[in-house]
C-alpha cells in the first residue's frame, strides 16, 4: 500500500489491524481502491450512460467531445437519470427491508408464525392510533393485523393518493407545502410533477420506467421523482421498518455498550452478525444466549458464545439488546483478520463480497442467509422466518463447531474499546426530557443549544476512516450544537468515546450544562440507517409542536463519509423534508451544471431543503453553524446572524 495504516483510518484498532494486513498481504477495501486508480472521470461526474445498447455514451466535461449521446441525451439528462437510479436502488434496499418486517408482523398477527411474538404491544397501540386504526377494547393480535395490512398496502398502492404512513407521520406544514408545490411545479413547467409518494414500490418502478431508453429527459422532473421515491422511503419503507421492528422487538431504551474490535473475546466463540435486518440477528442472539448453546460452547473449550455486531445489524442489536459492536463498514474485513471470529453471519446490504475469500484464510465460517445476498465462497444457510428458531440454532452451532479450528498463532485482537450510552429512540429522548419536547425547545429558544445536526451514513475508503465523522462531530458539539444520528457514523462516534458521559467535557458550555442536567452524552445514537426515520419523526414533532414547517428549524443533516445508494435516498428525503444536507464525497452530479443548480439552489427556494458539498470538517461546521444561525433569526430567536467562527 502507498499509504500508512494511520493514514487510512483514525481508529487505532484499525491501524493495528492494517499493519497486519500489509504484512500478510491481505486484500482490503483500501488496497482495492488503490488498485482502481485512476478511477473513471466520467463516472465521477455522472456523465456516462449505458441505459441502451447504442451506448455506452459519455460527455466530456472539457467540451472537446460530443455533447450528446447516440439518442440525443445530454449531460443534464444523463446525470439526472443516473442520480434517480441511485435513489431508486437505495430506497428499494431500505423499503424491501421494511416490507419483510411488515409481512412478518402480519404472519405473527395471524398465527402463521409462532417463532416471533409482539414484544411491544404499547408501541403497537401508538402506531395504530397514529394510523387511525381503532384500538379500544381490541385484542393485540387483531390490531397488529390491521397495522400490518396498512403497512403492506403502502408498498403496492396503485391510486393517486399519498400512502397512509406518510400522511399520518409527516408534520402538518410539510405535508401542505409538498402538496402545494405539486401545483407550483405544474404551473412552472406545464407538466404534472408529483412529490408525495403514492406507493413505495410504484415510485421505484416509476424511476426505472422514466429512466428507460426514450422516456424522461427533463432534469427537473427526474430530480423531483428522485425526491418522491426517497420520501416514500423515509416516510414509508424505512419508517415501516422502524415502527414494525419496535413492535416486534421493542422500542430502544438507553443502555451502555462497548464498541470496537476489543469486544471480541479470546475465550469465547465469537459470532459476528453483520448486515441490516434484526429479524435474523435477534434470533441468533436469543439462541447464542441459550443454556443449550452455552453448554455446547463449553463442550468445545470456550466459555460461551459472544455475539457482537457490525454495521447496522450491530446498531439494531445494541439499541434494543445492549449487544457490543465490533465496528462500522471498514471494520468488517478487519474483524475477520483478528483470527478470532468463528462465524460472520450476514443477511443483506453493505456486505463486501471479499469477506468470503478472506474468511477462507482463517477458520472463520462466512455464512450468508438471504436469497438476495448470495456470495460465492460463502456457506449458505437459508433463513426462513417461519422456521427461525431451528435455523438460528443451526447457525450458532456452526459457529461453535468452528471454534476448535481456531489457530492461536493467527489471533490478534486489538484491545481498544470505548463505552457508549446508546438507545436514543424518539420515545427515550422525550422521556429524558420529561415527556414533552418543551425543555428541548426552551434550551434551543434561549440559545443554550444553538441547533441540532443529524449525521448519517457510512465509511468510504476514499476518506480516512471515521476522520470526517469525528472531526465534524467534535467541532459541532464544541459550538453548542447537539449531534445525533445513525448508521456507521454512530459506530464511529461510539468507538471514539463521544457517546459516553465524559464526552460532555468536549461540548460547549451550553450543551455541556444541558447534557449534565439530563445525564446524557452530547452525541446521541438513534439507531441503524432505516432509523433515520426516527430523526424525521423527531424533527416533525418539533415542527408540529412549534407550529412551523421543518425548514424553519435550526436543524441540518450530513452524510460526511457516504458510500451507498441508500445514503442518496436518505439525503434526498431529508432535503424533501426541508433540511439542508451536507455531503462528502461529492456525488456524481458535477457533469451537469443544471442538476447541480437544482439540488443546491432551486431546491432551497422550493423545498427549504438543499444539498451542499464540503470537504473540510471545520469549514463544514462553519457552514452548518451559519445555516443554524440563519434559521434562528428566521424564528425570531436571534436579532441578526452571529457566528463564533
Ligand atoms: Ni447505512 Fe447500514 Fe453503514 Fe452506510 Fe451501510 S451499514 S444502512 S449504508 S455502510 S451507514
Amino acid at each position: 500500500m502507498g499509504t500508512r495504516p494511520d493514514q487510512r483510518s483514525v481508529d487505532p484498532a484499525a491501524a493495528a489491524m492494517l499493519k497486519i494486513s500489509d504484512r500478510e498481504g491481505f486484500d482490503t477495501a483500501w488496497s482495492r481502491l488503490e488498485a482502481q486508480q485512476p478511477q473513471c472521470g466520467y463516472g465521477q461526474l455522472g456523465t456516462c450512460c449505458r441505459n441502451c445498447s447504442m451506448g455506452p455514451c459519455r460527455i466530456d466535461p472539457l467540451e472537446e467531445g460530443p455533447r450528446r449521446g447516440v439518442c440525443g441525451a445530454n449531460a443534464d439528462t444523463m446525470v439526472a437519470r443516473n442520480l434517480a437510479r441511485m435513489a431508486a436502488a437505495g430506497a428499494s434496499a431500505h423499503s424491501d427491508h421494511g416490507r419483510k418486517v411488515a409481512l412478518l408482523l402480519k404472519d405473527v398477527a395471524s398465527g402463521r408464525n409462532t417463532d416471533y411474538t409482539i414484544f411491544n404491544p404499547d408501541k403497537l397501540m401508538v402506531v395504530a392510533a397514529r394510523l387511525g386504526i381503532a384500538t379500544e377494547g381490541r385484542e393485540t393480535l387483531e390490531v397488529a393485523g390491521d397495522v400490518a395490512d396498512v403497512a403492506i398496502a403502502c408498498f403496492g398502492a396503485q391510486g393517486e393518493e399519498t400512502i397512509p404512513f406518510s400522511t399520518s407521520y409527516m408534520p402538518e406544514k410539510r405535508l401542505e407545502l409538498l402538496k402545494d408545490l405539486e401545483g407550483t411545479l405544474a404551473e412552472m413547467t406545464g407538466a404534472r410533477i408529483g412529490l408525495m409518494p403514492r406507493g413505495i414500490d410504484r415510485e421505484v418502478v416509476d424511476i426505472m420506467h422514466r429512466t428507460h431508453f426514450g422516456c424522461d429527459a427533463d432534469p427537473l422532473s427526474l430530480v423531483a421523482q428522485s425526491l418522491r421515491c426517497s420520501l416514500g422511503d423515509g416516510w414509508g419503507g424505512s419508517l415501516i421498518a422502524t415502527e414494525c421492528q419496535d413492535i416486534l422487538f421493542g422500542t430502544p431504551t438507553v443502555r451502555t455498550i462497548k464498541a470496537n474490535l476489543g469486544v471480541l473475546d479470546t475465550d469465547m466463540v465469537n459470532l459476528v452478525v453483520h448486515g441490516h435486518e434484526p429479524v435474523l440477528s435477534e434470533k441468533v442472539l436469543e439462541w447464542a444466549r441459550s443454556p443449550e448453546m452455552t453448554e455446547a460452547a463449553r463442550a468445545v473449550g470456550a466459555k460461551g458464545v459472544n455475539v457482537v455486531g457490525l454495521c447496522c445489524t450491530g446498531n439494531e442489536l445494541l439499541m434494543r439488546q445492549g449487544v457490543n459492536v465490533a465496528g462500522n463498514l471498514l471494520h468488517s474485513e478487519l474483524a475477520i483478520m483478528t483470527g478470532a471470529v468463528e462465524a460472520m453471519v450476514v443477511d443483506v446490504q453493505c456486505i463486501f463480497p471479499s469477506l468470503a475469500d478472506l474468511s477462507s484464510c482463517f477458520h472463520t465460517r462466512f455464512i450468508t442467509t438471504s436469497e438476495q445476498t448470495n456470495i460465492p465462497g460463502a456457506l449458505h444457510i437459508q433463513f426462513e422466518e417461519h422456521d427461525a428458531n431451528a435455523i438460528a440454532r443451526r447457525i450458532v452451532q456452526t459457529a461453535i463447531d468452528a471454534f476448535p479450528g481456531r489457530n492461536a498463532a493467527k489471533v490478534y485482537i486489538p484491545q481498544e474499546t470505548e463505552e457508549a450510552m446508546v438507545g436514543f429512540s424518539v420515545e427515550q429522548i422525550l422521556a429524558a426530557l420529561g415527556g414533552t419536547p418543551d425543555p428541548l425547545v426552551e434550551v434551543i429558544a434561549n440559545g443554550t443549544i444553538k441547533g441540532v445536526v443529524g449525521i448519517v451514513g457510512c465509511n468510504n475508503a476514499k476518506v480516512q476512516q471515521d476522520f470526517f465523522h469525528l472531526s465534524l462531530t467534535r467541532e459541532l458539539i464544541k459550538r453548542d450544537i447537539l449531534v445525533l444520528g445513525t448508521g456507521c457514523w454512530a459506530i464511529a462516534a461510539a468507538k471514539a468515546g463521544l457517546m459516553n458521559l465524559d464526552a460532555q467535557q468536549q461540548a460547549g458550555p451550553g450543551l455541556k450544562a444541558v447534557c449534565e442536567q439530563l445525564g446524557i452524552p452530547p452525541v446521541l445514537h438513534m439507531g441503524s440507517c432505516v432509523d433515520c426515520s426516527r430523526m424525521l419523526v423527531l424533527t416533525g414533532a418539533l415542527a408540529d409542536h412549534l407550529g412551523v414547517d421543518t425548514a424553519a428549524l435550526p436543524v441540518v443533516g450530513s452524510a460526511p463519509e457516504w458510500t451507498t445508494e441508500k445514503a442518496v435516498a436518505i439525503g434526498s428525503y431529508f432535503v424533501g423534508s426541508g433540511l439542508p444536507v451536507h455531503l462528502w464525497p461529492v456525488p456524481p452530479i458535477l457533469g451537469s451544471p443544471v442538476v447541480t443548480k437544482i439540488l443546491t439552489e432551486s431546491a432551497k427556494d422550493l423545498l427549504g431543503g438543499y444539498f451542499f458539498v464540503e470537504e473540510d470538517p471545520v469549514a463544514t461546521a462553519d457552514r452548518m453553524e451559519a445555516i443554524i444561525m440563519e434559521k434562528r433569526v428566521g424564528l425570531g430567536l436571534e436579532k441578526e446572524a452571529t457566528c463564533n467562527s
